[in-house]
C-alpha cells in the first residue's frame, strides 16, 4: 500500500510511556470504592463488581506470566487513538509472554455475538501504529445488553481460549462492559472484561478519568479548520460562518474549539438549558452581535454551535420527547408516502404548544426531527442542520430590523458542519501516547486477574513520563438514570459544568471576542518539533487542572 511521508514517519513514532509502565510492573490496590450515587441500587445490581478498590500500576519485580488469549472490541463512533490502544494491548501481551494472542472482534460488539473475528498478528499491528480510524477491525453500535448475547460471547471465548475481553467505547459501551463483567463472574466462566474510555465528545470523564481519548485530536482538527475560516472571514470581510460541531448532547467540543480559536460567538447548550432560553432568544443574542459588529464596519464573523443545541432548548426538548413517543415503532407513520402526509399526521398528534413550534420550523428541519431514531430511540442530532435553522431565523430578524432602520449592515452567511473530518484524524502525540499507555495498562489489569475495571491514565497535564496508570472499578462511576422509560444503572455522562474553569474562562472573555477580532489561528496538528507545540493537551484539561488560569 502506498503511504505519504508523514504516514511512514508516524509508523515509526514510539509513543512516550509513563515511567511506571516502562519496566516490571505490579498492581497496587487502593481503598474500596462506592458508586457516585444510588449506592444501594448499584450494589444490588453488581454484587460481584461493586466496591472494588482503585488500582495503581507501580514499578514491580521481574515476574513470569502464563500465555493468555485476549479479545478486543471497538464500540461506537470512531475516535483518534483507538488503533494505539490495540497496539499497546498487543505489545503489552507480548511483553508478558510472547505466546499470548490478541483477537479482534470485527465490526464492533456484533463481532462477539456473531463470532466474527481475526487474530491480530505483528504484521497487522505494525500497519496501524499511530494511525487514525478504527479500520483495523471496524466498529459498530450494537448494544451488548442481553444475556443471550453474553452467552454467545462465552461460546466464542471458549473456542478461542480467550480469558479477557477489552471493550473500547464510550459511557454506554463501558456500562455494558461492566454488566458483562458481572454476568461472567456470576457464571464463573473465567472471562475478564476491561473497558477503555473512548469518545471524541469528551463526555466520559469524572474524578478518575480526566478525559476520553480522541477528544484532543478531534478538537485540534476542528480548531484548525475554524482558525482557517476565521482568517478567510477576516480577509474577505463578507461572510458570517455558522459552524456546527459534533459532540452529541455535551458542548465540550464547541467549548474547547472556542478556547482554542476565540470565535465571535459560541453557543453552549448547557447554558441555554440553565437559562431556560427559547430559540428566539438565542437568535436575538446572535443578531445583537451581528448588528453591533456591523456598526463597527465588521460584516463578518464566526458562530460555533454544538450539535446537541436543539435538544437543550426546553420547548424543543418537549417537542422532541413527544416525537420520540409518537414515532417509536409507529408503522402507520412509516407507511406514509410523502413528507406532506407525514407532516400533517404529526401536526395532528402533537400537544398545542409543540404543534405551534413544529409548525414554525422550516420544513427541512421539521422533517429532520422525524427521521430515523438511533438504537437508543433518540433523535440523531448529528443529522439536524441547526446551523441552517439559525441562519434562516437570523436573516429574517435582520431583514426586519433593516426595515425598521435599526440595521444597516450586510448579512451573507455560510454554513459548515465539522464532525467526520476529525474522528479519524492521525492521533496527536497526546492521543497517541495516552492510548498506547491505556492499552499497556489494560494488559496489566488483565494479568492481575482484574475484571469490571476501566483502564485509566491520569496526571495528563504533566509530561507523559509522569502520568499515573491504573484501573477504576466501573461501578464507581455509575448512577441510576431513566432510559427508555426504565431506571437503569449507567455511567454518569459529563456535561459542560457552568461553574467549571473552562466555561468560566470562556464566559469572562466572550464579550470582547464578540466585538473585536481576537481570532486565534491554531494551525494544523504538529507531530514533530518543540514539546510545547507538539504535546500540548486541550485547554479544557489545562484549565480544569489549574495549569492555565
Ligand atoms: P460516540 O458517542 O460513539 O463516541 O460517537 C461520537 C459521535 O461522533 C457523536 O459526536 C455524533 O453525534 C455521533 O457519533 C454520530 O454518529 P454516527 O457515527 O453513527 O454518524
Amino acid at each position: 500500500m502506498q503511504k505519504s511521508p508523514l504516514q511512514i514517519a508516524r509508523g515509526n513514532y514510539q509513543p512516550k510511556l509513563p515511567v511506571a509502565l516502562k519496566g516490571n510492573v505490579k498492581v497496587q490496590e487502593g481503598a474500596a470504592t462506592q458508586s457516585v450515587a444510588d449506592q444501594e441500587e448499584i450494589k444490588a445490581l453488581f454484587p460481584n463488581t461493586y466496591g472494588l478498590p482503585v488500582l495503581e500500576l507501580v514499578k514491580g519485580k521481574e515476574a513470569s506470566y502464563p500465555a493468555i488469549n485476549v479479545g478486543v472490541i471497538l464500540s461506537g463512533g470512531q475516535a483518534p487513538g483507538g488503533h494505539n490502544v490495540i497496539c499497546g494491548l498487543f505489545d503489552g501481551l507480548k511483553r508478558l509472554n510472547k505466546d499470548s494472542k490478541l483477537y479482534g472482534f470485527l465490526g464492533g460488539p456484533s463481532g462477539l455475538i456473531e463470532h466474527q473475528y481475526t487474530e491480530l498478528t505483528a504484521d497487522i499491528i505494525d500497519e496501524y501504529r499511530n494511525t487514525g480510524g478504527f479500520d483495523i477491525i471496524g466498529s459498530g453500535r450494537t448494544k451488548l445488553e442481553e444475556t443471550w448475547q453474553f452467552d454467545k460471547g462465552i461460546e466464542i471465548c471458549k473456542e478461542l481460549d480467550i480469558k479477557a475481553i477489552v471493550i473500547i467505547g464510550g459511557d454506554d459501551s463501558n456500562t455494558n462492559a461492566c454488566v458483562l463483567a458481572e454476568y461472567y463472574l456470576q457464571k464463573q466462566c473465567g472471562i475478564q472484561v476491561i473497558g477503555c474510555p473512548k469518545t471524541i465528545d469528551g463526555d466520559l470523564k469524572n474524578s478518575m478519568i480526566e478525559t476520553s481519548f480522541g477528544f484532543d485530536t478531534a478538537c485540534k482538527v476542528y480548531s484548525e479548520l475554524i482558525g482557517n475560516i476565521q482568517r478567510d472571514a477576516n480577509s474577505a470581510k463578507k461572510y458570517w460562518h455558522f459552524i456546527r460541531l459534533m459532540g452529541r448532547s455535551a458542548s465540550h467540543i464547541a467549548l474547547e474549539c472556542a478556547l482554542q480559536s476565540q470565535p465571535n460567538i459560541c453557543l453552549i447548550s448547557e447554558e441555554v438549558e440553565k437559562k431556560n432560553m427559547t430559540l428566539n432568544e438565542i437568535v436575538d443574542g446572535i443578531v445583537n452581535v451581528i448588528v453591533e459588529r456591523s456598526e463597527a464596519g465588521l460584516n463578518f464573523g464566526t458562530v460555533l454551535i454544538p450539535e446537541g443545541l436543539i435538544e437543550f432548548i426546553p420547548a424543543m426538548k418537549r417537542l422532541i420527547r413527544e416525537l420520540n413517543d409518537l414515532l417509536a415503532n409507529n408503522e402507520e407513520f412509516l407507511a406514509m408516502g410523502t413528507d406532506d402526509e407525514k407532516r400533517q399526521y404529526v401536526k395532528g398528534m402533537l400537544s398545542p404548544e409543540s404543534r405551534e413550534l413544529y409548525r414554525s420550523l422550516p420544513k427541512g428541519i421539521a422533517r429532520q426531527l422525524t427521521m430515523d431514531r438511533d438504537p437508543h430511540g433518540n433523535v440523531q442530532v448529528s443529522q439536524i442542520e441547526t446551523e441552517k435553522l439559525l441562519i434562516e431565523m437570523v436573516a429574517k430578524k435582520l431583514a426586519m430590523l433593516k426595515g425598521e432602520g435599526k440595521y444597516k449592515g450586510k448579512f451573507a452567511a455560510l454554513n459548515h458542519f465539522f464532525g467526520y473530518e476529525g474522528r479519524c484524524a492521525t492521533p496527536s502525540n497526546f492521543d497517541a501516547d495516552y492510548c498506547y499507555a491505556l492499552g499497556i495498562t489494560a494488559t496489566y489489569l488483565i494479568a492481575a486477574g482484574k475484571t469490571g475495571y476501566m483502564a485509566l491514565v491520569r496526571n495528563l497535564t504533566a509530561p507523559a513520563a509522569e502520568w499515573i496508570a491504573g484501573g477504576v472499578p466501573i461501578t464507581m462511576m455509575m448512577n441510576m438514570e431513566k432510559r427508555n422509560g426504565k431506571m437503569k444503572p449507567v455511567i454518569q455522562k459529563a456535561l459542560v459544568e457552568l461553574d467549571g474553569e473552562p466555561f468560566k474562562y470562556f464566559a469572562a472573555h466572550r464579550e470582547s471576542w464578540a466585538k473585536t477580532n481576537q481570532y486565534i489561528y491554531p494551525g494544523p496538528i504538529q507531530y514533530y518539533g518543540p514539546s510545547e507545540v507538539c504535546d500540548l493537551p486541550t485547554h479544557t484539561l489545562l484549565l480544569e487542572k489549574g495549569v492555565i488560569k
